[in-house]
Formats: C-alpha cells, structure tokens, sequence
C-alpha cells in the first residue's frame, strides 16, 4: 500500500507542506506564491522473507521506496514491532534510518535475524516507518518473515532396559 506524507524539514525547512484532495505534499519555499509545482509524496515498504539460519544471523533486506523521486533530503526512522518473533530472540531490536537523497526513490533497510536450532513455526515481525519530525502520522508497515528451517526433534522409541538384568545371585 502507498501512503503519502509531508517532507520534514530538509534543507529548506521553510518549505511548506500542504494537503491537496487528500494527498501531502511539498510546495517548494520560492513556489508558495504559485502552487504550481505541488509535489506529492509517496512512500512504500516491501514485506521480506529470509531463512532463519541456525547459527549467527541473516540479513533481512525491506526495499523503502518513493513512487516519485525525492525533490529535497528526506529522512525516515524505522523501527521493529514484534508478531510471533520476538524480539532479541528470533530478530536484532535496531532502531535505524532511510534517508533519500535526492533523485533517489529506493533504499533498503536491514534487520538481522537469528539463527537457531529450535523447531518453531514461520515466524514475523513488523518494520515501521516513521516520521522524525512527527508531524503527520505515518503508519506504513513491512511484514518481516522468518522461515524456519528447524525439524522437529527426533523422538525415536529408547528401548527399555532391563533393570533386572539377569540373577547375580547372593
Ligand atoms: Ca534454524
Ligand atoms: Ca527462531
Ligand atoms: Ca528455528
């Protein structure tokens, strides 16, 4: 899903940000007396898959892209939300950034997954985009899936030994 919402500032932090029809956008310092050139923008993030591993940890890579490309410096936070995966365990808690340059629409953001020998279903968390500045609630979401690739423990009959293991007589 695309969302929209204002840039935060930026080289030019007077430029304004406005709502037209329902969409965000930058209207540029020098262009607020004209409207002419409103900007909106869009910003997406990819759900990702990765194989748990079973020692050390594996990148899972989110793709954070801008439906048009960035008209000025924009810097988004992310952070992880736990769903069955949980936290410290299955994946690293990192709170980070994705910061578009100009002219840039993709950019990825990394969080690590750790790698285990325990059987456990398919497990996910969220990564969660954020404005810095807080101003306009921004709720896009990615769905991080971790694949277990863990068999179920091997539960193989122990035969029963004989405790009683013949007469050693008295
Ligand atoms: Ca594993
Ligand atoms: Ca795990
Ligand atoms: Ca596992």
């Amino acid at each position: 899903m695309y969302w929209t919402f204002q840039d935060w500032g930026g080289r030019n932090s007077n430029d304004l940000i406005e709502q037209h029809n329902g969409t965000w956008g930058l209207v540029m310092d020098e262009e607020q007396s004209v409207r002419a050139n409103f900007t909106p923008i869009s910003i997406n993030i990819q759900d990702a898959v990765v194989q748990e591993g079973d020692t050390g940890t594996a990148a899972m890579t989110f793709n954070v892209t801008l439906l048009t490309p960035a008209s000025e410096l924009m810097t988004l936070n992310t952070t992880q939300a736990m769903g069955a995966a949980v936290a410290g365990l299955d994946y690293v808690t990192a709170s980070g950034t994705v910061v578009f340059q100009l002219e840039i629409k993709l950019r990825q953001s990394q969080v690590q997954v750790r790698g285990d020998l325990l059987d456990e279903a398919d497990e996910t968390f969220d990564v969660i985009l954020s404005d810095p500045g807080g101003v306009i609630p921004l709720n896009e979401t990615g769905v991080g899936t971790i694949l277990d690739d863990d068999d179920q423990p091997n539960l193989t009959m122990v035969p029963s030994i004989d405790l009683f293991e013949g007469n050693s007589g008295e």
